[in-house]
């Protein structure tokens, strides 16, 4: 608890710092990255990440309870039965009611544990009501991301090179910084399709809560709904050749009106938004050009 207090401080504290990026159309806060002495899970950002958390607490609890009772336990037995303590040791070999009992708990226990886990397993997997997709594909040794249902566009994500990291992106972490970084509209579900298109590799954003090993000839589904705008990042998390740890996750949370824009200016650079076929004065002698739609 202590410990995510102190890192929900720093999140604070970086924000305050208005440690932001000065390239691009406006400056993004940077959230989601790794804080030195940082320790147990990152800052939570979605609602699966929270429930990711407080299933770790939970099994956390229980754990420490089952180490304490063996540990003590074993205190009891070194002690209580030591020769010295015990010099004609007992025969009995069976106890009827001590073995359905320590069958029986065991499996209690994982009756409670099952519950929330596949309970969180469900709630992840498949989102309910998504707004968007974007499929996702890890690629030796970068990732490429295509926005379907908004014109079937697609961009490829790679590693800046430290000395363009240094001129472009400075605020972004050594290793982290990539050209062109996954944007997706605050507040919007998502649904995250994921696929290799070589070996497996596994798209990865700690504080989103979604680890997505990604396999070839395989569509894996997972999805998420970032509440904050700001500067997520992420790392392939499947070894997966030379360049593993060369190919960051980016991910920009941005509003949807500048969502929007962005958009519109990915279509315009791929060529997907459609010319003027028929100009309102078309100049005379090029209209019998014309050839025929749907031909
Ligand atoms: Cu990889």
């Amino acid at each position: 608890m202590v410990g995510k207090r102190v890192l929900g401080f720093l999140g604070v504290l970086s924000a305050v710092a208005g440690i932001s990026l000065a390239g691009g159309a406006r400056a993004q806060e940077i959230v989601g990255v790794p804080h030195e002495w940082q320790m147990s899970f990152p800052p939570s950002y979605t609602t699966v990440m929270d429930k990711v958390e407080s299933l770790h607490n939970l099994l956390l609890v229980i754990i420490t309870l089952i180490s304490l009772f063996v540990l003590a336990l074993l205190i009891y037995v070194v002690f209580r039965f030591h020769v010295s303590r015990n010099p004609a040791p007992s025969s009995v070999t069976h106890n009827t009611v001590l073995e359905i009992a320590w069958t029986i708990v065991p499996i209690l226990i994982l009756v409670v544990i099952a519950i929330p886990s596949f309970r969180l397993l469900y709630y992840s997997d498949k989102a309910a009501d998504a707004a968007m997709t974007v499929k996702v594909t890890g690629h030796q040794w970068y990732w490429q991301y295509e926005y379907p249902d908004q014109g079937n566009f697609s961009i490829d994500s790679r590693i800046l090179a430290e000395a363009d990291r240094i001129k472009e992106k400075p605020q972004v972490p050594r290793l982290l910084a990539v050209d062109n970084e996954m944007v997706i509209p605050v507040n919007t579900t998502i649904r995250i399709i994921g696929t290799g298109a070589d070996v497996m590799h596994g798209w990865t954003v700690p504080g989103f809560g979604i680890k997505k090993t990604v396999i070839p000839g395989r569509l894996n589904e997972g999805w998420i709904n970032v509440e904050h705008e700001g500067y997520y990042f992420g790392q392939c998390s499947q070894i997966c050749g030379e360049n593993h740890t060369y190919m960051p996750i980016a991910v920009r949370v941005v509003s949807k009106a500048e969502f929007d824009k962005w958009v519109e200016q990915q279509k315009k650079a791929a060529g997907l938004i459609p010319r003027t076929i028929a100009p309102t004065n078309p100049p005379t002698g090029l209209a019998s050009a014309t050839v025929p739609a749907n031909r």
